[in-house]
């Protein structure tokens, strides 16, 4: 046993496929354990509403297994603990009922509802266009807190009075661990729900009452960096009055993890690719929603923001090209399996020089321009191998995040470093090379963009 007992700090994401929790050292900053459990809840949407609610229970209960599978001795020298987890959903409890502590693990009781995730469909585009303009640079889209609970206010009020309190499940957890009656919001979190003002760092009171909204859900707004509170349980060796950081969010925690200097850029493609980096302590973000801008600003830190241009075709694109190829194949007679034709195309490309194929893979849109599909462009004889094809497939992911995000917006933002993070750039030589032609700052891998590493590298640095 070591004379200097370390400290460590519980990392947590709730995220929407799983639960991840991680001990950071304090004293090397590194991780030293950590375990990811899958929350396997997706409801079934059976009322014809376009539905998507997970259960509370499943995933509270995901939670306590997952603490439960770290090393109890390094659990009972957790310092602080960071919470993370999934954007704009939103569940309702009743204050004080809604968990029961066990010996040690809390766990969901009747009085808190369905989380009703970032991907709950019911608002319709006439419901959203029936709300009133937000006093945000943010819109509000269908699964948004704020226009899911103005929802229920018109079509199912009596869901909502059985309910004191409102937040999202990253904040729930902080409630529930502090035995809190009320949730605390930082503004990365109120953000995500819309009708909320990142300037002033309040919700849109007046034109929420306006619209209907049940005030009293509205959470108590805090800011990035405050503690909820303290632990009111020892929680699997974890001490009673342990601090517990207000909920964060996911995108934030995950750039947090991954940006080591202000001038880094973050690029993370996996099924789907964004492109992140600071904007300028002084930047403020515009007066009103822009639907159609293809960057959005995310408030960070300290009054700051990230500018962020996500694309919906990433490491998807990628794998529909070999899901289209392998049952082209089938239908011709020949068998193949996905990872076999997949190693087989990066070995044709990677030995395929740029040529001037052009491929314009966005087969999924954007969010900002949701028909622009994709196409093929200056197809001749002589660039028609399979190489070429892979290689145009994969300068076209990074032509069009470019298209979004130029490269000159991050040279005037005084980006100087790419961190190339996510599993189709570690998976994908091909995507880095052509990574490495794309931008003219240096490229570097191997910090992995993770949410509940962010959260305890957060805490860390506020000690
Ligand atoms: C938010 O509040 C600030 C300060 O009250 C105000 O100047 C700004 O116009 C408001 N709206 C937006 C979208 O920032
Ligand atoms: C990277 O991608 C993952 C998976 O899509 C996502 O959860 C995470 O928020 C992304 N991080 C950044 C920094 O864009
Ligand atoms: C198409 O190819 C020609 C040369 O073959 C090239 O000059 C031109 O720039 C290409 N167009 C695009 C859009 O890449
Ligand atoms: C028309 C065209 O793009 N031709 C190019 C095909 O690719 C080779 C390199 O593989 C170039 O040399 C050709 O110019
Ligand atoms: C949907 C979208 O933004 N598509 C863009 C992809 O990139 C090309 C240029 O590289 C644009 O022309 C498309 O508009």
């Amino acid at each position: 046993s070591s004379a200097t007992m370390s400290s460590y700090i519980l990392g947590v994401d709730v995220g929407t496929t799983s639960v991840k929790a991680v001990l950071l050292e304090t004293g090397s900053r590194s991780v030293t354990a950590s375990h990811t459990l899958p929350t396997s809840c997706d409801l079934i949407d059976l009322s014809g509403i376009k539905a998507k609610e997970q259960e509370t229970g499943r995933i509270i209960d995901t939670l306590n297994r997952c603490i439960g599978l770290l090393p109890r001795r390094k659990l009972q020298h957790v310092i602080s603990i960071g919470l993370s987890g999934q954007m704009h959903g939103v569940l309702l409890w009743k204050a004080r009922s809604g968990c029961v502590w066990s010996k040690r693990d809390f766990f969901t009781s009747g009085d808190t509802s369905q989380l009703i995730t970032w991907q709950d469909g019911r608002c319709s585009s006439d419901f959203l266009s029936s709300l009133p303009k937000p006093d945000s640079h943010l819109s509000v889209a269908t699964g948004f807190g704020c226009a899911t609970i103005l929802w229920h206010a018109k079509h199912r009020p009596e869901f909502l009075e059985d309910f004191t309190v409102a937040g999202t499940i990253q904040d729930y957890v902080a409630s529930m661990l502090c035995g809190l009656d009320g949730c605390a919001m930082t503004p990365q979190n109120a953000a995500s729900w819309g009708f909320f003002n990142t300037s002033s760092n309040q919700w849109n009171v007046d034109i929420l009452k306006g619209a209907g909204f049940p005030l009293h859900l509205l959470p108590q707004c805090v800011r990035s960096g405050d503690l909820a509170g303290q632990t009111c349980c020892d929680w699997h060796g974890i001490p009673a009055g342990t601090p517990v950081g207000a909920a964060l969010g996911d995108m934030q925690c995950s750039v947090y993890s991954c940006m080591s200097a202000r001038t880094d850029a973050v690029l993370n493609i996996s099924t789907s690719a964004q492109l992140t980096f600071a904007m300028p302590a002084d930047f403020r973000p515009p007066d009103s929603p822009q639907p159609a801008s293809s960057i959005s600003y995310f408030p960070y830190f300290e009054d700051s923001y990230l500018a962020v241009a996500a694309s919906l075709n990433g490491g998807n694109v990628m794998a529909t090209f070999v899901g289209m190829l392998t049952s082209w194949m089938k239908e011709l007679g020949a068998e193949m399996s996905d990872s076999c034709l997949y190693e087989k195309l990066i070995h044709c490309a990677l030995n395929q020089g740029t040529s001037d194929l052009r491929v314009s893979p966005t087969i999924l849109g954007e969010r900002h321009n949701p028909l622009c599909l994709g196409q093929a462009a200056n197809i001749s004889t002589s660039n028609l191998s399979l190489g070429h094809l892979t290689r145009a497939l994969c300068r076209g992911v990074l032509d069009n995040l470019t298209s979004m995000m130029p490269a000159e917006r991050l040279e005037q933002a005084g980006v100087n470093r790419i961190v190339g993070s996510g599993s189709a750039i570690t998976r994908n030589e091909v995507l880095r090379q052509e990574v490495e032609k794309t931008f003219p700052q240096q490229v570097v891998y191997g910090q992995n963009a993770d949410s509940a590493v962010g959260v305890a590298i957060v805490l860390c640095d506020l000690l």
